[in-house]
């Protein structure tokens, strides 16, 4: 009997899009019960980045891939070029083995996850399959075009939890992600356990804190410590936010001297935005904040330290402005650096300060400003890259405030287009925010995202020249069967020929 055949791939069936792809036709590379990994020796990290390619090898393949800085036919070096920066590669598939090269160990394992496209969908498998493991041969040569691209989950209006914040980022690498925004408190609830506060997370952490009353839960340190090890050995920094001052209803419900007459509020469960703030004129306040903040970049090895700013109508401009201005000097003394909604670009910001666009307006003058006085700035309208937007008007999860986005309006735009005063040159680069109040699973967070991440990803990664919403739409089309293997859900938009 003979063994099946699995569909073999192109070269440049990959997403987000490589900067240069040149095919051998007449090259192949099979990986076969022989197979090794081989790594740069005296690096611990491109030894790991070799055990997480066997990780995602052995089960469907059923062979040993032993790693090593021995004997390997495929091999994953650190010997690049430093044109590929840190996140850059080279990969060459030939007759004979498999190279990778990059200048950093984050370069490494993007080229893991070109390898992994490029293998048959049935790699995806969680048992040995039979069939023949080829690669097509030829040579990529890539690196971003942003060092930023992310993904936000909001974990306050419906918490998920450690394992579920891990599958997710086990699927957000697949596409180049290389950081996770973790929206940690909103009016409903304070998901980040903080000494010396403990009821944020006793009474606003508890049951029936989820919008519509859903399920409790919060991140201890150690949960939250575990998940940014968890990440950072997938390359991807999260980037903590604590929103203020609006969306605050649940520290002031926990802490009764965090409101403007020392009067607990009552719990708010309700999907309503903008009726909060915390009090600008009050020492308390940041008595509070530099203690949380202190804390949230202890446990924080990114550089990045999210402050929200955003939706704040229950602030007075003035009250916004002195709140902010006493707040960046707090994240300054943690040595973090701000990243807030634009809003935040109302107040004069230090250069160092990124504002992170999200409304679906064709200007805005702060954000402009802020690019202007040198700030870089991270791409998410609302209209475009909000993956908690409805796909149709028939979507039975998400809103539609933005607008419904289907995945060629996911796809159809480019960031540095987006704001006049923002350019290429201004961007850090682009995020995909997913908002929770409709959420109540992983599943359905899957849902949400795929596929429309992928979009967001290669707008993010790929150079201009390579946008071709055909070739985009096709390539998106193989991971129908992939999602399906790795148990990752997905809207199957009738858009795409899955
Ligand atoms: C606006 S986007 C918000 C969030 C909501 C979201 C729902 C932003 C910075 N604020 O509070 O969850 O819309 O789409």
């Amino acid at each position: 009997m003979s063994e099946p055949v699995f569909e073999r791939r192109g070269l440049g069936d990959v997403i987000p899009a490589p900067a240069e792809v040149r095919p051998d036709q007449a090259v192949t590379f099979t990986i076969d019960e022989g197979t090794a990994i081989r790594t740069a020796p005296g690096s611990p990290e491109a030894h790991r980045v070799g055990e997480h390619l066997a990780a995602v090898l052995r089960p469907a393949t059923g062979f040993a891939l032993p790693v090593g800085a021995g004997d390997g036919t495929i091999a994953l070096l650190l010997d690049g070029d430093d044109t590929l920066g840190d996140e850059g590669y080279e990969l060459e598939i030939a007759a004979d083995g498999v190279t990778a090269r990059a200048a950093a160990p984050a370069g490494l394992f993007a080229a893991v996850q070109t390898i992994r496209q490029l293998l048959p969908a049935e790699i995806e498998a969680g048992t040995p399959q039979a069939g023949a493991w080829t690669l097509p041969g030829g040579r990529i040569t890539d690196r971003p075009r942003f060092a930023y691209r992310g993904a936000m989950l909001d974990i306050a209006r419906h918490f998920f939890g450690v394992d579920e914040i891990k599958s997710y980022v086990d699927s957000l690498v697949q596409f180049k992600i290389n950081h996770l925004h973790l929206h940690l408190t909103d009016d409903q609830g304070w998901r980040l356990e903080i000494d010396g506060w403990p009821l944020l997370t006793e009474i606003s952490g508890g049951a029936g804190t989820g919008v519509d009353g859903t399920g409790p839960g919060f991140l201890t340190k150690a949960d939250y410590t575990e998940l940014v090890a968890y990440a950072e050995e997938r390359f991807v920094t999260i980037v903590p936010e604590i929103d203020m001052p609006g969306h605050v209803n649940a520290a002031q419900h926990a802490y009764p001297e965090l409101t403007a007459d020392g009067v607990a509020v009552p719990q708010r469960t309700d999907s309503e935005v903008g009726y909060s703030s915390f009090v600008a004129g009050k020492e308390e306040t940041y008595a509070f904040l530099d203690d949380v903040i202190r804390e949230v970049a202890a446990l924080t090895p990114g550089p990045y330290l999210h402050i929200g700013g955003d939706e704040a109508q229950a602030t007075t401009a003035e009250d916004y402005r002195t709140f902010i201005q006493r707040v960046l000097p707090l994240v300054a003394k943690y040595e973090k650096r701000v990243v807030g909604w634009h809003e935040m670009a109302g107040v004069e910001l230090p250069e160092t300060a990124i504002p992170q666009y999200w409304r679906i307006e064709a200007t805005d003058e702060g954000t402009a400003r802020a690019a202007a006085n040198g700030s870089k700035v991270i791409m998410s309208p609302a209209d475009r890259t909000y993956l908690d937007m409805k796909y149709t008007a028939e979507s039975p999860l998400g809103l539609d405030w933005a607008g419904t986005i289907d995945v060629e309006r996911a796809y159809g735009w480019d960031p540095a287009d987006r704001l006049p005063g923002v350019g290429e040159e201004h961007l850090l680069g682009v995020e995909a925010p997913l908002w929770s109040e409709t959420l109540r699973s992983l599943t359905d967070v899957e849902t949400m995202t795929y596929p429309r991440l992928p979009a967001i990803a290669e707008i993010g990664w790929s150079p201009r020249v390579t946008h071709d919403w055909e070739s985009f739409r096709t390539r998106l089309a193989a991971f129908g069967p992939r999602w399906r293997r790795q148990g990752v859900a997905f809207h199957a938009s009738p858009e795409i020929p899955w």
